[in-house]
């Protein structure tokens, strides 16, 4: 069957042509998405799960696709301000709601959640999030459906703001990882040592942006299509409503005082993350939201001088 589930707490789908993903259900959060390309079929591991990464839904996973919502880092929402880092979503268990779509194209599956009690204690807004999962030959889709449930009529409407992203760790050796096309957008860099100096846009100069050093950029308004490139290997990312990119790389300096992160784990990842974290998306009740990344694998041989 190429939807199972293993163990309950688990998804994984695999795809007739080799590829497979798997999901658990904490966080609704892909710790596997292994794949070929037209070149080199043979499926490889695509995404970085840190081996100390707790996968028992303890806490949130350090690797894989975490989801990010309603808000993204620290709260700054008035109706967020009770949530932690990044928010709920990828810290709550998700239930499997059914197989989309199970043949040659691809195997897709929808993962719901609702308020439960917890969340609601911290967060009181009316909402109902579905999450669709894509796996195709060599390409994986994530799509969160964001919907307001509120039934109120009170003027101003009861309207739902939030942030979301995907919290993409793409397996890379990080010190040879290229970004494009990130060249002239604007964005905020997140290792200024001030709040004033991290409160302050950028532009990006590079056309390439590499994660040599410690890198935390929230790029805004970046374009929708990227490139995450390395010496004879790349993912491409396209995306729908998710008009904002993180690019994250701790480097040993952060990376060695992370709890969950293996010894020199960040030399094997970059974090790539479409999202709308600059401001907030906002629905009216009864209305949804689809905030949608494609990532596709390509044989990549690019390096350019920066
Ligand atoms: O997306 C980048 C970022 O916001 C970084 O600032 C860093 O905190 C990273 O997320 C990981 O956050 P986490 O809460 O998973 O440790």
């Amino acid at each position: 069957m190429p939807v199972t589930h293993v163990d309950g707490g688990r998804v994984t789908l695999t795809h007739p042509k080799g590829s497979s993903a798997e999901l658990l259900l904490y966080g609704a959060t892909v710790i596997s998405w292994k794949s070929g390309t037209t070149t080199e079929p043979q499926p490889i591991e695509r995404l970085f799960v840190s081996s100390k990464a707790a996968l028992d839904g303890s806490k949130p996973v350090r690797g894989g696709i975490p989801v990010i919502f309603p808000s993204f880092g620290a709260p700054t929402h008035p109706e967020h301000m009770r949530l932690g880092q990044h928010g709920f979503a990828r810290s709550v268990v998700w239930t499997f709601d059914s197989i989309v779509m199970d043949n040659d194209a691809g195997v897709s599956v929808r993962l719901t959640l609702e308020p439960t009690a917890d969340i609601t204690a911290k967060y009181d807004k009316s909402f109902h999030l579905a999450y669709v999962v894509t796996l195709a030959e060599h390409q994986l889709s994530t799509d969160l459906h964001v919907k307001n449930t509120s039934t109120s009529t009170t003027y101003p409407p009861d309207n739902l703001e939030f942030q979301a992203l995907f919290h993409n760790y793409i397996r890379a050796p990080a010190n040879d990882v290229l970004v494009f096309p990130l060249q002239d957008k604007k964005y905020y860099d997140k290792t200024e040592v001030s709040e004033e100096a991290r409160s302050k846009p950028k532009v990006e100069t590079r056309a390439g942006v590499d994660v040599r050093q410690f890198t935390d950029s929230v790029y805004e308004d970046a374009g929708g299509k990227y490139e995450v490139t390395w010496p004879g290997g790349g993912i491409e990312i396209k995306v729908r409503e998710l008009k904002d990119v993180v690019v994250w790389n701790p480097q040993e300096a952060a990376g060695s005082k992370m709890g969950d992160m293996e010894d020199g784990g960040w030399e094997k990842y970059v974090c790539v993350e479409p999202g709308y974290v600059r401001g907030f998306a906002k629905i009216e009740p009864g209305k949804t939201w689809i905030g949608q990344q494609i990532m596709s694998v390509i044989h990549h041989e690019r390096r350019i001088n920066q």
